[in-house]
């Protein structure tokens, strides 16, 4: 291994001092050129698709209550879109980005510019492709600092960065997925994880070892804005000898948590405060897999960054001991601990009824392989996945909110997704994990319809069909209250009376615990179509999805207005 002191690559602290919020704000515009970008990684060439030439691709900085455009060009060979992930889109869901949910992908050659407002968020967001496999190298940081004469409500940090967690294949993703979805098998593992777009020193790099350097001063406070961009890794993250104090998460601000490992699932973002207090050395970054399923094979790498203090002694950064792999009693220590910071002036109190009350199951199971052909999954059949016994199919000729606009549902999705789960069985119970009767899951677009402003209570319930496993959870056009989460099934009459309703953490991604529940609760004031589903990518095309079609609340201020022009047609 080289001594990474010497040879890393000299990344400082990125540029941007304070004195960027002093820029007359109020639009952010700029735009992302996507192509193919040769790079290296693992000793080998690859051809990525990359925004900007860049792995990561660039950092967006904007200001709470800053109007966002971004210009998209694709110049890659395949269809696109842009996700900004957590981004409320109030009043502006055509500009949300998952493909044939809220738009038709921007084809090859195509362009479309993301227009939206962004307020009643600080903290870290972050956005990605939201078409096929393609995030797996679209991706960056969205960092929304405080308006103007607004502070953070903690130590103001002497600097910030952001460590962007990734996963990386020797291969071209978008056919490692092809391959998956064509004999309806799983998809081989990645080959390493990345910090900022860097496997690190303990894989051979072949060359000069690159890899994210932080320098930090003795006795200064670092905010440090934690991504996680893998497809289909949860990270435990720890630096070798600092205790973190986190401070928000998913661009909501949280009570300060102090702990010495930080838990992430694809998709969420948690910020962390860390002070420079340790004598004078090298330390490592590291995050490794939370493997949450039971003997289903993994890469179990660990990536690295360095934390560098001036005039270190030692060549060798010290390495932190992570948790094991299967440690969920830590992942749920951390996850279930968050508590909202309620004197944030982006916090609002919890509703106390409810409109809509869901119980809705996630997991596994299969669907049919097709006459004639071979398939690689459970029981020669594809592996699929699916939330209710309802396996999500994206539509092809038009998308989820444009139908929903022009009232032509008709041939494109059906509003009859369950609030209860067809069948009654003990979810959780391993038992159950390949009995076939269970398993054959209808594949739809069926989507659930609210009210506008109705409260929503959605119980996630875990099954244990084809296996147990933590799914982190996404939903696009809101955040969430996370009420109370466990293991097992949940029992509605007793959870309940320890839900928290008081200071629950805020979130757009959840992941719930594996053979568990989440109870989670959100208000409908949003009007639109907007996607919740599991942001591991293996499961996502096998259908670990639905969505929520808002009506419009009968003002102005609550009609979805059309789409903007230049918007992608099928
Ligand atoms: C981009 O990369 C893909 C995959 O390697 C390749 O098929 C395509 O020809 C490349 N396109 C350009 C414009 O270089
Ligand atoms: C991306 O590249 C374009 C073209 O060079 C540039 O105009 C734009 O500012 C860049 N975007 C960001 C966010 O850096
Ligand atoms: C963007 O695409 C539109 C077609 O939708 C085209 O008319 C326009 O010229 C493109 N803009 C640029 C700058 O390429
Ligand atoms: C963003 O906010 C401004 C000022 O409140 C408003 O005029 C504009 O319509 C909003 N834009 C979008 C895309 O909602
Ligand atoms: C981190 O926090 C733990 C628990 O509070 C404490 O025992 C430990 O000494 C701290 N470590 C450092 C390096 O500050
Ligand atoms: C670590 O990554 C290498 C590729 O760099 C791979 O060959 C190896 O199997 C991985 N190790 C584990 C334990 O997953
Ligand atoms: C966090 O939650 C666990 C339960 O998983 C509890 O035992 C622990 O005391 C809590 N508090 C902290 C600070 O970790
Ligand atoms: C399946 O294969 C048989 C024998 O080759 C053929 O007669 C039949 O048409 C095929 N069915 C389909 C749906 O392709
Ligand atoms: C769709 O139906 C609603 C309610 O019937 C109506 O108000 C609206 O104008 C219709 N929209 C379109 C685009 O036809
Ligand atoms: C899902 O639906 C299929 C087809 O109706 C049925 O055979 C299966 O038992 C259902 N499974 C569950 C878990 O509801
Ligand atoms: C939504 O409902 C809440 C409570 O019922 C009410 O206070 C609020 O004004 C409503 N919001 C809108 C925009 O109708
Ligand atoms: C790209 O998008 C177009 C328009 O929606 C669609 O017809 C085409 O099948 C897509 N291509 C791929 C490879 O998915
Ligand atoms: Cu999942």
């Amino acid at each position: 291994m080289a001594p990474s002191s010497v040879l890393a690559v000299g990344f400082v602290l990125a540029l941007f001092s304070l004195s960027f919020s002093t820029a007359s704000a109020g639009i952010v515009e700029t735009s992302f050129h996507v192509k193919n970008l040769t790079v290296n990684r693992l000793c080998q060439n690859q051809v990525i698709t990359a925004a900007n030439g860049s792995l990561p691709g660039p950092t967006l900085r904007v200001k709470e209550g800053d109007t966002v455009v971004v210009h998209v060009f694709n110049k890659s060979p395949y269809n696109l879109t842009i996700h900004w992930h957590g981004v409320f889109q109030t009043l502006t869901p055509w500009a949300d980005g998952p493909e044939m949910v809220t738009q038709c992908p921007i084809r090859p050659g195509g362009n479309y510019t993301y227009r939206f407002n962004l307020s009643g968020q600080v903290g870290t967001l972050w956005w990605h492709a939201h078409s096929q496999w393609l995030r797996a190298t679209v991706y960056g940081a969205l960092v929304i600092r405080p308006r103007d004469g607004q502070k953070y409500p903690f130590v103001k940090p002497y600097r910030e960065d952001t460590i962007i967690l990734g996963e990386w294949w020797n291969a071209n993703p978008i056919d490692v997925e092809n391959a998956a979805l064509t004999t309806g098998a799983a998809p081989v593992n990645s080959d390493a994880y990345t910090i900022n777009g860097w496997p690190g020193d303990l894989f051979n790099s072949c060359r000069p070892s690159k890899i994210y350097k932080l320098d930090v001063v003795p006795g200064k406070t670092y905010l440090l804005r934690i991504i996680n961009a893998a497809l289909n890794a949860q990270f435990f993250f720890k630096i070798a000898n600092h205790n973190l104090t986190v401070v928000g998460a998913d661009a909501a601000y949280t009570n300060p948590f102090p702990t010495d490992v930080v838990v992430i699932g694809p998709g969420q973002t948690t910020d962390v405060l860390l002070t420079a207090n340790q004598s004078p050395g090298l330390y490592y970054m590291a995050a490794h897999p939370y493997a949450s399923a039971a003997g289903v094979p993994f890469n179990a790498n660990t990536t690295t960054a360095i934390l560098a203090y001036p005039k270190a002694k030692q060549s060798t950064p010290l390495l932190p001991v992570l948790p094991a792999f299967n440690d969920t009693p830590t992942a749920f220590r951390f996850s279930s601990n968050l508590t909202a910071l309620v004197t944030s002036p982006f916090w609002s109190p919890v509703p106390k009824t409810v409109d809509e009350n869901m119980l809705v199951t996630i997991g596994l199971g299969i669907s049919a392989c097709g006459t004639n052909q071979t398939c690689g999954g459970i029981f020669g059949q594809r592996m699929s996945a699916n939330m209710n016994n309802h396996s999500f199919v994206f539509p092809t000729r038009m998308s989820l909110l444009e139908a929903a606009f022009r009232n032509v549902s008709g041939g494109v999705y059906t509003t009859d997704f369950p609030d209860q789960p067809p069948l009654t069985f003990d979810y959780t119970n391993v038992n159950n994990s390949f009995n076939q009767s269970l398993l054959m899951t209808p594949k739809l677009t069926s989507l659930k319809k609210l009210k506008f402003n109705a409260t929503v209570q959605v119980v996630l319930q875990n099954t244990a069909l084809i296996g147990v496993e933590n799914h982190p959870m996404h939903l696009h056009g809101f955040n969430f209250y996370v009420l109370a989460q466990g293991f097992g099934n949940y029992d509605p009459i007793n959870h309940p009376k320890n839900f928290n309703l008081v200071n629950p953490q805020e979130r757009n991604t959840l992941g719930v615990p594996v053979g568990g529940w989440a109870a989670i609760r959100f208000r409908a004031n949003n009007p639109g179509v907007w996607f919740i589903h599991c942001h591991l990518d293996v499961h996502l095309p096998w259908g670990l999805a639905t969505a929520f079609y808002v009506e419009n609340g009968g003002t102005p201020e609550s009609t979805l207005p059309p789409p903007p022009a230049g918007f992608p047609q099928c």
